[in-house]
């Protein structure tokens, strides 16, 4: 039985090394190399090439290699009698946090208007906000948003979730309207010791609440028929005046035009793109200049090998166990 590497991107040298370590016993394959087409259990991909996952009669699950599955839900070759799965593993979830901390206290802290400052060799000093005063709304929230918010919270930001059905989260139930700036109080969305709460919003009748009070917006939900589109003009007007957009997850939840026009009208104050509709990001693309966007190159979590290498054969024993995989996807849902 074999494990069948197929990814238009990535080297696979350096995942045959990973898989050597982990998974030794395993014959691992690269795509186009299939060896017999019905020894073919696992599929691990990423972006891989249309067509490519179709014609193994005995899969056991699609692994994909990354967090995102659009692409892969993308492909009317996907097979659609076999599990996929996306990738929950350390790499990709401290990468996101060290991302979204980035974001926000570079927002936060005005470092955009003093690199703006700086090249105009000017010495002033922009009023502190402090952290219990400046709201951040994180929309979607699953896994990554979880483990973001428990480090935001711990740095005193009040931090609100928003998820298209309400979490349930063991011992919580979701605060609900919290003054701006108050205390955060323990235990509402209680999912570990290191996290005392987050005020929880749900579909699409709390949207409006949830972006009024985020001043600083992160967008990490997946990209579904419910999300294309969801950032646009009329939910970029909920946002208090002057909010700060950050978006990792993926382009297709944004109006582009209305974000620009949000930001050239003082809606938005600034903001912090890593996808785009079009990737890579055409030279044409009026936020590669724009002075109050940074862009990154879908670059806010790469996948590890190493943790992945980790987390994959995981789920590769627990489906040989007959356990159900971490990171299943609902392919109703299409995340
Ligand atoms: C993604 C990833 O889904 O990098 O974008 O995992």
């Amino acid at each position: 039985m074999s494990l069948l590497f197929i990814s238009s991107v990535e080297d696979p040298e350096r995942w045959r090394d990973e898989f050597a370590r982990v998974l030794p016993a395993e014959d691992f394959r690269v795509w186009p190399d299939t060896g017999p087409r019905e020894a073919v259990e696992f599929l691990l991909v990423w972006r891989p090439e249309r067509g490519s996952m179709k014609g193994f009669p005995n899969l056991k699950a699609i692994l994909n290699m990354g967090a995102g599955v659009d692409y892969l839900l993308a492909d009317p070759d996907l097979p659609r009698d076999a599990p996929l799965v996306r990738l929950v593993d350390k790499g990709l979830t401290d990468g996101m946090v060290e991302f979204v901390l980035h974001a926000v206290l570079h927002f936060h802290r005005d470092f955009h208007r003093y690199r703006a400052m700086q090249a105009r060799k000017e010495w002033s000093e922009i009023p502190q906000v402090e952290a219990g005063r400046r709201r951040i709304g994180l929309l979607g929230f699953g896994h990554l948003a979880q483990a973001a918010a428990r480090h935001l919270l711990a740095l005193g930001f009040p931090v609100s979730g928003w998820s298209r059905t309400r979490k349930k989260v063991p011992g919580g139930e979701g605060r609900q309207n919290q003054e701006p700036g108050a205390k955060i109080a323990a235990g509402s969305l209680n999912w570990g010791a290191s996290a005392p709460g987050v005020q929880a919003f749900a579909g699409a009748g709390e949207m409006d609440a949830f972006l009024s009070q985020s001043d600083i917006l992160v967008c990490l939900a997946p990209h579904t028929k419910e999300t294309e589109g969801l950032i646009n003009k009329r939910t970029l007007a909920r946002l208090p005046k002057g909010a700060y957009l950050v978006n990792a997850g993926r382009g297709g939840l944004t109006v582009e035009e209305d974000v620009l026009a949000a930001l050239e009208s003082g809606q938005l104050a600034g903001a912090w793109l890593d996808v785009f509709r079009t990737e890579p990001l055409p030279a044409a693309s009026p936020f590669w200049t724009h002075p109050n966007v940074i862009v990154t190159p879908h670059t806010a979590a790469v996948t590890l090998p190493g943790p992945a290498a980790l987390e994959l054969a995981d789920n590769i024993r627990r489906i040989r166990s007959g356990l159900p995989p971490n990171g299943l996807v609902d392919l109703g849902r299409g995340y």
